[in-house]
């Protein structure tokens, strides 16, 4: 079934505006919709339900939303990403891989829907997720890293207070792992971070973030390969 641009556009704004409207019921009936007319559930979550907290981020930032109206938010978005997530397809995301991945948010910070999507993006394209979750000490990235022998680590922060922890924990997993590839993400991290920090990458979203992994991890087989 094919949607029409009007179909596609409509679904996407219910999806987008359930969320910011903190509509834990109607996010659950948009989403069904959205497969039920053919929509793709990567479509769905990325440009439906994560654009609606990327619009509860500005009303926050405006002090028209606080806090507990950004947790209903997160509800509802969780509420419409539990009916979409089941039906995201390899083929949606475009490329395929293997392997584990260590996934966490520093530290200090709790900020974890972002860190949720790019561990989507890595389950989806095949990566076996060793997912920390939030608030997770520094030593602990790394100590996963040895017990699962991940080629990978994701480090994810939302705050500037908890970027020394980011550094840190680098400094701790390069220790223990010189080769191990390391990529950090979320808003206030920039490529002069990544530099900065001794981090091999970083990438703004989600989609970019798989796309950033697959190409680390190739780096990785070729050095092995030529080594
Ligand atoms: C939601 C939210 C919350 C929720 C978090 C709920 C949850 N479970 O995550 C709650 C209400 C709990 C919260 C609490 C706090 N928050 Co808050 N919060 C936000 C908000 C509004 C949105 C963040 C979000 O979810 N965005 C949507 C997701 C989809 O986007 P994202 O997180 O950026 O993720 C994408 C990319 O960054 C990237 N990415 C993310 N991680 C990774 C990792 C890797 C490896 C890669 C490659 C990419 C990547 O891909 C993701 C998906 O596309 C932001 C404002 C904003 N504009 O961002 C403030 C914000 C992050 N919060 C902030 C603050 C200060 C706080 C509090 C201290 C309370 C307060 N005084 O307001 C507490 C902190 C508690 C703690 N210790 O962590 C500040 C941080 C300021 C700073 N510079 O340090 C912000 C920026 C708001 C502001 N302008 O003041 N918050």
């Amino acid at each position: 079934m094919t949607l029409s641009a009007e179909r596609d556009e409509e679904i996407l704004k219910r999806l987008h505006d359930t969320v910011v409207n903190m509509d834990e019921v109607s996010v659950v009936a948009a989403a069904n919709e959205a497969l039920a007319e053919g929509m793709g559930a990567y479509r769905a979550i990325m440009h439906g339900l994560a654009a609606g907290m990327t619009t509860v981020g500005r009303l926050f930032e405006e002090e028209e939303y606080f806090v507990p109206e950004i947790l209903l938010c997160a509800e509802a978005l969780y509420a419409g990403l539990n009916v979409l997530r089941p039906h995201i397809r390899r083929e949606d995301v475009g490329v395929s891989s293997k392997g584990n991945v260590i996934i966490g948010v520093v530290q200090g910070d709790v900020h974890d829907i972002g860190k949720n999507l790019v561990k989507i993006m890595f389950e989806v394209a095949g990566f076996t997720v060793y997912d920390l979750g939030r608030d997770v000490p520094l030593e602990r990235f790394a100590e996963a890293q040895t017990e699962t022998n991940a080629k990978l680590v994701a480090l994810s922060t939302m705050m500037t207070t908890t970027m020394p922890g980011v550094k840190r924990a680098i400094e701790i997993i390069r220790k223990r792992d010189p080769h191990v590839k390391i990529m950090i993400g979320g808003a206030p991290i920039s490529q002069y971070t990544v530099e900065e920090f001794g981090a091999d990458g970083t990438a703004p979203n989600a989609t970019s973030a798989l796309g950033e992994a697959i190409r680390m991890i190739g780096t990785l087989r070729t050095l092995a390969v030529n080594a």
